[in-house]
């Protein structure tokens, strides 16, 4: 079975699949399992990129993908700066590529900034997937994508409406700058509230960087910019997680309202305290797993990446390669005080 139902949530109307791991969703298993496609993988390597390193969300991803890495035979090794910058990925990139590993596993800064970099990995054998944050479509040869971008939108729109009463002053605090996933959800979520909410209003979008103290520090900003603020929708774990710290120990605590994408070990505190009523995401494990069964699936020859092209993943079950070469997870989920103690991750 591809996916496990789990309840509805009262306050999205996305319908949530997900492979959303009860408990735990890490990789200390002892990799001895094999079920799926475990046959196979022989001597492939693959490199997992993340947009930078020392983000719990790309924790999870890479435990996920080591995981699948253990089932399938392959080696993987975990590389990555330290910021989330446009060019910061280049120099491991071109590593790889001297390396000669069989499949990178990318979470893109930016949609343009890695390309070059990504097409010499190409011409020199490395098959190129995306997955989380996406490149421009033809620097690479698959995007393994979190879940629809429209439902991640909506989602967040969604919550945030119904925690400001549908209407009033809301601000975005995103990622970096350049980040192809948090710009394609924001534009979205600005087609979102002109049709549906004509009531609510988008005051700013500020950008972290995904770091956690300019995070802090742009929401302090906000609050002090904006007096009548409602409402904070960051979708970015890092944002998200350091916007609930600092709206904690303020005045504006409850009042104003925060939502977005976050991991549930990030943000329990917050929902405990009342910080926050709920948030949304998917499985990081799950993707990073998914992404690295369709990497080896393409290193080792068994797909090529167009449409159509179907692949085994595991525990998750089988995948067909949409359009543009796209393989998507599944569906967000909605966190909130009544199922965010049946999640560790
Ligand atoms: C951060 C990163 C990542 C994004 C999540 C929601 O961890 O920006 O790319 O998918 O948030």
């Amino acid at each position: 079975m591809k996916h496990t139902n789990r309840r509805l949530s009262a306050l999205v109307a996305v319908g949530l699949t997900a492979s959303l791991a009860l408990t735990g969703c890490g990789s200390d298993d002892g990799g001895e399992s094999a079920n799926g496609s475990g046959e196979g993988g022989g001597d492939l390597a693959l490199t997992m990129l993340p947009k930078n390193l020392g983000n719990p969300y790309f924790d999870t991803s890479t435990d996920g993908a080591e995981e699948a890495a253990d089932e399938l035979g392959v080696s993987l090794d975990e590389v990555g700066p330290d910021t989330a910058t446009p060019d910061a990925q280049v120099p491991f990139i071109n590593t790889a590529a001297q390396q000669g590993v069989d499949g990178l596993i990318v979470s893109a800064n930016d949609p343009t900034a890695i390309c070059d970099a990504l097409t010499e990995a190409q011409d020199a054998g490395t098959s190129v997937v995306t997955f989380d944050s996406d490149t421009d479509p033809e620097c690479r040869d698959l995007y393994v994508s979190q879940a629809d971008s429209a439902g991640i939108a909506k989602a967040q729109v969604d919550l945030i409406a119904e925690q400001i009463g549908g209407e009033g002053q809301i601000a975005i605090l995103s990622a970096a700058a350049n980040a192809t996933n948090q710009n394609e959800w924001i534009e979205l979520m600005k087609t979102e509230l002109e049709e549906n909410h004509p009531d609510i209003e988008l005051v700013d979008t500020v950008y972290g960087d995904d770091d956690d103290q300019k995070s802090f520090d742009e929401t302090s900003a906000l609050l002090q910019k904006y007096p009548e603020l409602d409402g904070i929708v960051s979708p970015t774990t890092v944002g998200i997680a350091a916007a609930a710290r600092y709206l904690s120990t303020s005045n504006a605590q409850g009042k104003v309202k925060l939502t977005g994408l976050g991991t549930p070990n990030q943000l329990r505190q917050y929902i405990e305290d009342g910080t926050v009523e709920a948030f949304a995401l998917w499985n990081p494990a799950d993707l990073g797993y998914l992404a690295t069964f369709a990497a080896e699936a393409l290193a080792s020859g068994d797909i090529e990446g167009e449409e159509g092209d179907t692949f085994e993943a595991g525990r998750l079950g089988e995948y067909t390669v949409g359009a543009d070469s796209v393989v998507l997870l599944g569906e967000p989920f909605v966190f909130n005080s009544e199922n965010i103690g049946d999640f560790d991750f």
